[in-house]
């Protein structure tokens, strides 16, 4: 039966009662079916553009003198249900890479920068929140000038390159595979029965020398930690998420819930697999906390030559699929005041990787050398 509000105001008061009620249970109902399809917001805000200040545009600029990059991402402006975006290292020439009615995250640039990895839902939305689902994702790559699109691995998350971009690594909520891409072998690197039983594991990333493998692991456990090939030994390193190396693969950083804005990059050494010093106290291991109202920080990757960070921080929410997170890049180990903001879209931002030109290295070095000079 449709039901209007004439249909309402004609009932008594005990009926608008019972109305309510069944109402209350129709959402609650709805509610619940949503989540348990992984769709509960249907999609995100795409938002609108939002001016950035004259300040902003200066630190832009400036950047763009240092540092020759791009830097892809995921957002929501577009439709609602995102996109892989692609730009310049000063914000410039922002583009759409894919225009998808499903949701695109999670791009890696391939370690020549001509290709693009990604995560695509089957299904038009599926919150991030249900990346360890099995028959929900894909993974997809794409040309960086957009041509080229297809689908790398079927039923499969969280997808980055190893072995110099000849494979890829992906998880399959309680396994971890690589497939070589030329023929397409596919081979289990770790399941989770056993030890770690039966968790999900997310964003396996590779140590550079292939022989540990940090993974944030949901369900059963609740933890960050390194696989260890040879000893097929785990070492939980914390809490938190989306842990990762760095690319000289003695150090590793993690998401975690403290710190300003309630949450902050945490960092520590690592010897043979485990932390360096597992007795360091949490007040050794804070890395990066912006300054500021927007301290919510997520998603933070390190540049390939270990030299740059970009990750996205959102003033207030923590949702990863629809609140404002912006992107924002940072030359490691100045202060972090020095921290440029990228993106001024109300849209959800989110999942930053960066590519830095071979070629402009040198450039780069040049600018930064005189910059000091000037300076002195
Ligand atoms: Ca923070
Ligand atoms: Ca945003």
């Amino acid at each position: 039966m449709i039901c209007n509000s004439k249909c309402f105001q004609r009932v008594t008061s005990g009926g608008k009662v019972r109305n309510r009620r069944r109402i209350y249970a129709l959402v609650v109902c709805a509610a619940v079916l949503a989540a348990w399809c992984g769709d509960a917001h249907a999609a995100a805000p795409p938002g609108r553009p939002v001016e950035p200040t004259e300040a902003e545009k200066a630190a832009m600029a400036e950047l763009g003198k240092r540092l020759k990059a791009k830097i892809a991402w995921s957002s929501s402006r577009l439709s609602g249900k995102h996109d892989i975006f692609i730009m310049n290292a000063d914000g410039s020439d922002k583009k759409p890479l894919t225009k998808s009615d499903a949701v695109d995250w999670f791009p890696q640039f391939s370690p020549d920068g001509r290709q693009v990895l990604f995560a695509r839902s089957k299904k038009p939305w599926m919150s991030e929140a249900y990346a360890y689902r099995n028959k929900q994702w894909d993974i997809y790559v794409i040309n960086v000038d957009g041509t080229g699109e297809k689908k790398l691995v079927d039923d499969a998350c969280w997808g980055t390159w190893i072995n110099g971009g000849s494979e890829v690594l992906y998880s399959r909520n309680t396994g971890v595979y690589s497939m070589e891409l030329e023929g397409g072998k596919e081979k289990l690197v770790l399941d989770s029965a056993g030890s770690l039983r039966g968790s999900q594991l997310q964003q396996p990333q590779m140590s550079p020398d292939g022989r540990n493998m940090a993974v944030t692991l949901r369900g059963r456990l609740r933890e960050t930690g390194i696989w260890n090939f040879e000893r097929k030994e785990w070492t939980k390193v914390g809490g938190g998420c989306q842990i990762n190396w760095f690319p000289s693969g003695d150090r590793i950083y993690w998401m975690h819930p403290t710190g300003m804005g309630d949450s902050e990059v945490l960092s520590t050494a690592v010897k043979d697999g485990k932390p360096a010093d597992p007795g360091a106290k949490y007040t050794d291991l804070k890395w990066v906390d912006l300054p500021g109202r927007r301290s919510h920080e997520y998603f933070p990757k390190v540049s390939s030559d270990g030299r740059w960070l970009v990750w996205c921080a959102t003033i207030y929410g923590h949702d990863h699929d629809i609140y404002d997170y912006e992107v924002h890049c940072w030359r490691i180990g100045e202060g972090l005041d020095k921290a440029v903001r990228l993106t001024f879209h109300e849209g959800n931002d989110r999942w930053p990787d960066i590519y830095v030109m071979p070629e402009a290295k040198e450039a780069e070095k040049k600018a930064e050398t005189g910059t000091e000079e000037e300076n002195k």
